[in-house]
């Protein structure tokens, strides 16, 4: 099928506002940079780009006649987040599986931020021990059999949505609506800069623009800063992500190895942990451009984005965009960061 055969239900206000940031480009002092903001574009809960992608799940959700929403992630999981969201506003239930991501032992980390929004939205989300790991895991599907056990219908969504079959697809639309953006601004962005940790953003965006360049020619870089400190694992899932999505919607060549980089550098040693370049990167957005990321994923993104700007890596005559993928309710369990 077509990408835009594939049933979407809208749940965001519209396409996401490109945004060009003119100070943050003044300070760089090379390549234009600009945001696509998913994190300003829906009214559930804050948005982000997990948003996007349920978008086109949830026409399966409905089709399967489920009552509730069972996913995973971190106690800060933006996700689960946005999953007991779109629950909510499905009038549906969400149960949420919430793990010890990240060794961050601050005591308002299971309280603040993302879960407390979750809590506040009628999510059942309950609290393990488990480390981080994108793949499937043992206490999800613990957390499934218990909906049945109990009578109700689930419907697993796994982390990030990223394993789920259709979960590139709201990327890929990305890539499609950005071009539309483009042609009534008249630029091109030749590279797009996108946080990467269970992998289906990237994969999907990847898959999307290639779809484009089939139609236009136009090739460009789409580079994923990963930040899930696991590279190779991260690599792996959106390599067989990308391939999967452009399968959906009927690329008809193999994805070329140049079109999949994931780039280390910005990670720092572990998953959920800043280092000194991801509290430059969230510092300087902030205080130029008023622009708020968090210290998880997007601040180490935009890390990677100041020093590939500041390296020429990525030319000064270049349009930059900057995926923004939300994340901001987060840094309330990072308050001692900013004592
Ligand atoms: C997340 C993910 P992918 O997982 O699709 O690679 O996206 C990375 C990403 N930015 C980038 C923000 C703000 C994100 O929330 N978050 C996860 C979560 O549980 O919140 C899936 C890990």
């Amino acid at each position: 099928m077509k990408l835009a055969e594939f049933p979407r239900y809208p749940l965001t206000f519209g396409p996401s506002p490109l945004q060009h940031l003119k100070r943050l480009t003044q300070h760089l002092g090379g390549a234009q940079v600009w945001a696509k903001r998913e994190d300003v574009s829906s009214g559930l809960a804050y948005g982000g780009n997990k948003i996007r992608k349920l978008e086109y799940i949830v026409p399966d959700v409905i089709a399967s006649g489920a009552d509730t929403l069972v996913s995973i992630g971190g106690y800060q999981s933006n996700h689960t987040r946005q999953v007991a969201a779109v629950a909510a506003h499905l009038g549906l239930k969400a149960r949420l599986v919430q793990e010890k991501w990240v060794p961050w032992e601050d005591p308002t980390n299971d309280r603040v931020g993302n879960i407390l929004l979750s809590r506040m939205m009628g999510a059942d989300s309950r609290l393990e021990d488990a480390g981080f790991d994108i793949g499937v895991r043992d206490s999800w599907k613990k957390a499934l059999r218990e909906v049945e056990a109990a009578g109700g219908t689930p419907y697993p969504i796994p982390a990030g949505a990223s394993e789920h079959p259709l979960g590139g697809l709201g990327f890929a639309n990305w890539a499609f609506e950005l071009a539309e953006q483009e042609r009534a601004l008249g630029i091109t962005f030749d590279t797009i800069i996108v946080c990467t940790v269970t992998g289906s953003t990237h994969a999907g965006m990847i898959a999307g623009f290639a779809a484009l360049e089939e139609l236009t020619g136009l090739r460009r870089r789409v580079l994923g800063i990963d930040a899930s400190a696991t590279l190779a694992t991260t690599t792996d899932q959106v390599t067989r992500i990308a391939g999967h999505t452009a399968e959906l919607i009927e690329l008809s060549r193999e994805l070329r190895d140049d079109e999949i980089q994931v780039l280390a550098g910005w990670a720092g040693d572990r998953y959920g942990i800043p280092v000194d370049s991801t509290m430059a990167a969230m510092a300087v957005c902030a205080q130029l451009e008023a622009m708020i990321t968090d210290p998880v994923y997007e601040g180490k993104s935009l890390a990677g984005l100041i020093e590939l700007v500041g390296s020429r890596d990525i030319p000064k005559d270049s349009h930059v965009l900057y995926a923004h993928l939300g994340g901001q309710p987060a840094i309330n369990a990072y308050h001692s960061l900013w004592p």
